[in-house]
């Protein structure tokens, strides 16, 4: 039996391991664990990216809240999220088509293979896989409905998916963005670059959900575009059943921020 570390900014949160399941450096090192009480853990460059524990709240708040603040939302695209569980989620609502571009192709089949929270999204009919930046994909795509980014923290190949130019590539390509946008607590660098990014779009609002194996487990997200939250009970009514965290009312409470996030905010 081991310990798995994630240090962050003096702190650390330590989870136990039962075993390495498997190992790999090729663009990003990848890392799958079988944990003692979290079920399989992912890691990529020494970051927790999910554990099967928590990884619903994460991937229900990202994925749901953009897509209920959306009227009909039928093109789907993902930046990111090669583990598959955003795209679990994309696929419970009523879309044509859903595409995830994933700049490092064994994340996805390392977690096909060895995690399966995707629940064999990749094989449904709508899904298209397209391996590349994330930037260079916004930058010459046709429009969508709805894009997520499902990114890791911006070191390394994510970098590209926190700059102004991928913010004002995606203000072009989409009616409703959404970004996940780190800690507000512990990664302030990271969540003024997002917060200062994204205001290329004209409307922007920042909400919170708590990922109890992300640093110190607050987390947030950014929702932009044309998003408006007047018909949630009603398009809830896609989803009822198939959520096992999101709902209307967490979908609002979410958006109370506390003053001192106002203000980083403002
Ligand atoms: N430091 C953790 C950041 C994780 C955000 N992305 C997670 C990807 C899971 N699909």
């Amino acid at each position: 039996m081991d310990w798995f570390v994630e240090y962050y900014n003096g702190c650390g949160l330590t989870i136990k391991v039962r075993r390495k399941i498997y190992e790999v450096s090729g663009v990003q090192k990848i890392e799958i664990y079988e944990t003692e009480s979290f079920g399989k853990m992912l890691v990529i460059d020494g970051k927790i990216q999910l554990t099967e524990f928590d990884e619903a709240i994460y991937h229900e708040m990202l994925v749901h809240v953009p897509m209920l603040s959306h009227t009909h939302p039928k093109k789907v695209a993902i930046i990111g999220g090669g583990d598959g569980g955003a795209l679990r989620e994309v696929l419970k609502h009523d879309v044509d088509r859903a595409v995830l571009v994933d700049i490092d192709r064994n994340v996805i089949d390392l977690c096909r293979k060895y995690v399966g929270i995707d629940e064999r999204a990749f094989d449904d009919e709508r899904v298209e896989v397209v391996i590349s930046d994330g930037k260079e994909f916004l930058a010459n795509c046709e429009r969508f409905d709805v894009v997520i980014v499902d990114s890791t923290d911006p070191v390394g190949v994510s970098d590209t998916l926190f700059d102004k130019e991928f913010f004002e590539f995606a203000a072009k390509k989409c009616d409703v963005f959404c970004c996940q946008s780190q800690s507000p607590l512990v990664q302030k660098e990271y969540f003024k670059i997002l917060i200062e990014n994204s205001r290329v779009f004209e409307k922007r609002r920042v909400y919170t959900s708590c990922i109890p194996t992300y640093p110190l487990a607050l987390w947030s997200f950014i929702i932009a575009g044309n998003f408006d939250f007047d018909r949630l009970e009603e398009r809830f009514e896609r989803l009822r059943g198939k959520t096992k965290h999101y709902n209307p009312e967490v979908h609002r409470a979410a958006f109370a921020l506390p003053e001192w996030l106002k203000k980083e905010v403002e």
